[in-house]
């Protein structure tokens, strides 16, 4: 798991070796032991380099081993080892320096890397901290605000911006090996008093107790309840206050209370679930590892509203050729100006360059005619995208494949308005396009593997989270936004106001509650929707609605002209249209119990746990039913969808995972409950599928998938 070679007569080569990413397993970290000791040991070895196999230094400890038993040797006293040996210990970076791999190219004396590495202290997004030495050393090295900066994120520099920041001392395009054996056979016997951090001092800012409180409260705020990063601060200023050894056993202490915590499990949860949601599958058997993707080198877009500028960004930004269609000539000029500045700026912020010519605008459909994909992004409406999708399949190439963003349309219509169904497949993007990171991959039974695959491919091209779900209304995070956004209004009805239902979302750690985010995104949006599904009967107040409660509060603010933050009042009031600070608003308290009274509904007091469980178990439910139709393959790609795409506190885990740890029977239990309370609620009836999960003992979230595909009875 380590090997040590002799290289140009006195360097001696320690090469890790745990593909893919030589994370620090038991065997590593015992490899590591050895081979530095037989180097120190050897007169033969003059200095010593420290690299990685296959093209990658180290990506930290192995994340596989903290759900088990931990056995080999810990990583603290090796790095301490590495650091105090007399003779010089170079790392060579290439790939990848994260977390513990970071950590080790710290304890060694000089580091040298590739200028394209990626380099970082991504404990914190895993719910844990640097915890061999990282908190310590980073700041000795860098300063406080920088070293804050990188653990309490957790992102990653490239060895350019490491060099910087002053975290290693070269880098190189060349071979970074044979540069640090160079390197290494250079500096025998000069004095490595000065190259050990552990022995350097805290570089400060002045004031250091006020500058650590303005830091935690900035922290705190961001982190939506989440300890880790709280945690991190705390490390940190441990290092700035104390001696080193002192600091590492401060790091210790709390690396312990992390490392058994919920967030913790759930963080790496979300960490492992990210990759599974790669290795997608349909209940048609077609799988990733099957199905090759089609080349694709030039997209068309078509519609520019909100929507399609930020597809055409997202897509310009990964290096794909854009053909942006707009056949309403002024929308056109106004796209046009709001791509070139949305590109501009995210190119800046993200440090990259773009090629002046990639888009190429038109106001005529026929410019995709020689594109290989498309996406369609035009305005929500069936008959228009029939339209569409038939003008496509005449017009382009008889093997492009045919995209559409639709949010909740039935992607097998489409499909069948086309002479090819197989080439159509749903891609969901998020708003705003270019930033979001989720996208959800939607196939129909007709869609090819290829298809699919194809589709996910652009995505992870684009840097997306791509899911593939199944073909239903709304799909996997629409449909089980619905009951979620439902049960709040209800509450409201029943005797809650739009802050006491927001405030307990948001201390769950949701960045927004319900109703702020209504306001944000306009409630004009879910109006149009529920017209088109026929619910809306303008002026009346009726409860029950397609034979289920309905609330028809949404609709009376609408029909007041009460569309949230554009128009300055909403479920909340602003101080003018745009605004964005929410204040209560009196006029809808009143209008509130004005609704009750006529309605004969008395007032009564919720509490927080009866929102979370109310929301939050109905989203959950819905959830279970997705996984039970097949719709979503496992929880984990529910799980994704939410943390990527609705702001579902990843320290959760996601809202599947979530039910995990609260327990599936009492889930169980309180929707029974309130069921009870409610039955003209059909949403809070609970699922076949927790319910065959609660009788086959609560499996772990990993067993899911089994139980899911065992046969059952639906009687
Ligand atoms: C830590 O270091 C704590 C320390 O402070 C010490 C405390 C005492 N362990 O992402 P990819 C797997 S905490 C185990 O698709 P890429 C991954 O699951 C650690 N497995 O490749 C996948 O498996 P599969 C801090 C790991 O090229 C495969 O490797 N470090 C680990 O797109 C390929 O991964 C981090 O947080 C690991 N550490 O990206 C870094 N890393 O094929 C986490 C990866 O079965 N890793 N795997 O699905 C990463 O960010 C990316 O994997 C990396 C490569 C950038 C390295």
């Amino acid at each position: 798991m380590a090997a040590l070679t002799r290289v140009s007569g006195s360097v001696g080569l320690i090469s890790l070796l745990n593909p893919p990413v030589n994370a620090l397993s038991a065997a590593v970290r015992q490899g590591i032991v050895d081979t530095v000791r037989r180097a120190v040991s050897d007169p033969q070895v003059k200095s010593v380099v420290i690299c990685g196999q296959n093209g990658v230094f180290c990506g930290g400890a192995d994340i596989k081993e903290f759900g088990g038993h931990m056995s080999g040797p810990p990583l603290v006293p090796i790095f301490n080892t590495i650091e105090a040996a007399d003779k010089p210990v170079v790392a060579a970076i290439e790939g990848s320096a994260l977390g513990g791999g970071l950590e080790l190219a710290l304890a060694c004396h000089y580091r040298i890397t590739q200028s394209k590495a990626r380099l970082g202290l991504p404990e914190v997004s895993l719910g844990l901290l640097p915890a061999a030495g990282g908190t310590q050393r980073l700041p000795r090295l860098i300063g406080v605000p920088a070293a804050l900066d990188l653990i309490t994120t957790g992102r990653h520099l490239t060895g350019a911006e490491a060099l910087k920041l002053g975290i290693v001392d070269q880098v190189t395009d060349q071979n970074t090996v044979e540069a640090a054996v160079k390197f290494a056979l250079s500096i025998v016997g000069q004095s490595l008093e000065s190259r050990r951090i552990s022995t350097l001092p805290c570089p400060c800012p002045a004031d250091i107790d006020a500058f650590f409180e303005g830091v935690m409260q900035r922290v705190k705020k961001s982190a939506h309840g989440a300890i880790a990063p709280v945690a991190c601060v705390q490390a940190v200023q441990a290092a700035a206050t104390l001696p080193f050894t002192q600091g590492m056993q401060r790091e210790q202490e709390l690396m312990a209370t992390l490392f058994g915590s919920g967030q913790a499990r759930a963080l790496q949860y979300c960490f492992f679930s990210q990759r599974v949601v790669s290795k997608w599958s349909s209940p048609s058997g077609s799988r990733w590892d099957t199905s090759k993707p089609k080349p694709v080198t030039k997209v068309g877009v078509i519609g520019l509203g909100t929507m399609g500028r930020g597809i055409t960004v997202a897509l310009a930004l990964a290096g794909l050729s854009v053909v942006a269609v707009e056949t309403q000539q002024q929308q056109m000029m106004a796209a046009q100006h709001a791509v070139s500045g949305m590109l501009e700026r995210t190119a800046r912020r993200r440090g990259v360059s773009l090629v002046g010519d990639q888009i190429r605008y038109s106001v005529e459909l026929e410019a995709v005619a020689d594109v290989e994909l498309v996406i369609e992004a035009v305005f929500e409406d069936m008959a228009l995208k029939e339209k569409l999708f038939k003008q496509l399949s005449t017009l382009c190439k008889a093997d492009t494949l045919l995209c559409s963003n639709t949010s909740s349309l039935d992607i097998d219509h489409l499909a069948s308005q086309t002479h090819s169904p197989q080439l159509v497949v749903g891609m969901h993007f998020f708003a705003p396009a270019h930033v979001m990171k989720l996208l959800e991959v939607v196939y129909g039974p007709r869609s090819a593997p290829q298809a699919v695959a194809t589709a996910m491919e652009l995505g992870k091209r684009m840097g997306k989270v791509s899911v593939a779900v199944g073909n239903c209304s709304g799909f996997v995070g629409n449909r089980m936004l619905m009951p979620y956004v439902e049960e709040a209004s209800f509450l409201v009805e029943e005797g809650a106001s739009p802050e006491i239902v927001d405030r307990a979302l948001e201390e769950f750690g949701f960045p927004m509650g319900v109703f702020r985010m209504s306001d944000l995104s306009g409630l004009d949006v879910g109006w149009k929707v529920r017209k088109a599904r026929g619910l809306v009967e303008p002026g009346q107040m009726s409860r029950v609605r397609q034979g289920r409660r309905y609330s028809p509060l949404g609709d009376l603010l609408c029909e007041q002209g009460r569309f949230g933050q554009k128009t300055g009042r909403g479920w909340y009031l602003y101080d003018s249209a745009g605004s964005r600070e929410a204040q209560p608003d009196p006029w809808l308290q009143s209008f509130l119990e004005e609704y009750r009274a006529r309605q004969g509904l008395v007032s009564r007091r919720i509490d927080s746990q009866e929102v979370l469980e109310r929301c939050l178990y109905a989203l959950i439910n819905e959830g279970f039913n997705i996984l039970q139709e097949g719709i979503a393959a496992g929880p984990e790609d529910i799980d994704m969808i939410y943390v990527f795409g609705y702001g579902f506190p990843r320290h959760r885990g996601g809202p599947m995972f979530y039910a995990s740890q609260v327990g599936l029977a009492q889930v169980l239990q309180r929707l029974e409950h309130y069921q009870q309370l409610h039955p003209d609620i059909p949403h809070l009836r609970p699922s076949s599928l927790l319910r065959r999960l609660v009788s086959s003992g609560s499996p772990r979230i990993q067993r899911w998938r089994e139980i899911i595909r065992m046969p059952h009875s639906s009687l």
